[in-house]
């Protein structure tokens, strides 16, 4: 490869002229910004243990009181990005949530898309846009762009979850931020409830306003169901996944992450290609080994790791008796789109 100019081979002066008028040569950064072959991701594969951070997101109870924090969330953050930055990935933000009983996180819409994936405690729920949604262990509740949503919990046990938002992506953008509202009325009508049954959709022959996002809430009942169907259904299937989609479109639930959930069989090893687009991994049953590059995870019950793009790997579930379940959220669907997406 050809070996390009450095930018102190220019005299300080003509660099000085540069800057004086905001021009930058490109040659001595082009390396950096094109490199060969493939990406030099900053995304590193990062894994948080639940067990370590509960203790840490419980004392945050104690220490912060809901009305100082409006959202009670420790971030996971990638230290290849720098910790301060807040994110796990280019696109993917992590956070994991504590409510505590009784205690109300108010109303408020913001640009960037965000999904919930319940990881523990009952009598929580969330409602986005009038739709009241409750939070039950594995349900995937959506909170699209721009829909009003606040978080309630009538339970006595703290309730946490991770939320998965697009942050990084849409503040990158310049386009990230929020509206305070007031507490919703809850309207009837319960998403989960119209499309609880795979491929039949409301006509709309008398339709009034169509919504964009008609299925918020996901039960975890109904996503295990389908994956124990399928691992029924075809003994011979590889990788037991089923796509988070919009049942109006079929199209991907939210616009730029993807969400999935995976089963792996008893014993079972599955290796993904490497794929463009980063991604996270959330066990919601069972225990997973998870080799990322040369890097190898031990993953139990509601632990959560993430992955850079472009990078092989491959998960394990060791148990001999008991299948394991994963929630899986990517960049796919923005990859797509920006016409990046390829597998190696
Ligand atoms: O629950 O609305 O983790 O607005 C970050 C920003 C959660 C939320 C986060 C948010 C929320």
């Amino acid at each position: 490869m050809l070996e390009l100019g450095r930018l102190e081979d220019l005299p300080q002066d003509y660099r000085d002229a540069l800057s004086a008028q905001n021009l930058v040569p490109l040659w001595p950064s082009l390396r950096a910004v094109l490199p060969p072959g493939q990406p030099r991701p900053n995304t590193r594969a990062t894994a948080w243990s639940y067990q370590g951070l509960r203790p840490l997101l419980l004392q945050a109870g104690e220490l912060t009181p809901i009305e100082k924090a409006e959202r009670r969330v420790l971030v996971l953050a990638n230290p290849g990005h720098g910790l301060e930055k807040m994110q796990a990935s280019a696109a993917i933000y992590l956070g994991m949530q504590l409510l505590l009983p009784g205690e109300w996180a108010p109303s408020h819409r913001h640009t960037p898309n965000a999904v919930r994936m319940i990881v523990e405690g009952e009598g929580a729920y969330t409602t986005v846009d009038g739709e009241k949604c409750p939070m039950s262990r594995g349900d995937l509740i959506l909170t699209p762009t721009g829909l009003w949503h606040e978080h309630g919990h009538d339970g006595s046990e703290p309730v946490v979850w991770l939320d998965v938002l697009d942050l990084p992506l849409v503040h990158y953008m310049e386009a990230s931020y929020h509206i305070d509202g007031s507490r919703q009325t809850v309207q009837p009508g319960r998403g989960d409830r119209v499309h609880a049954h795979g491929g039949l959709l409301p006509t709309p022959m008398f339709e009034g306003a169509r919504k964009a996002y008609p299925m918020l809430r996901y039960p975890w009942v109904e996503a295990r169901a389908a994956l124990l169907a399928l691992a029924e259904d075809q003994p011979a299937l590889d990788a037991v996944q089923l796509r988070y989609s919009n049942p109006a479109t079929g199209g991907d639930a939210l616009n730029i992450l993807g969400f999935y959930a995976l089963m792996l069989r008893p014993g079972q090893t599955l290796q993904l290609p490497a794929r463009s687009p980063a991604s996270v991994f959330h066990v919601i049953e069972g225990g997973l080994q998870a080799q990322i590059g040369d890097q190898a995870f031990a993953l139990a019950e509601a632990d959560t790791c993430c992955a850079p793009g472009y990078t092989p790997i491959t998960l394990r579930n060791a148990s001999p008796d008991a299948a394991a379940f994963v929630f899986i959220a990517d960049e796919s669907p923005l990859h797509r789109k920006l016409g990046v997406y390829e597998t190696r």
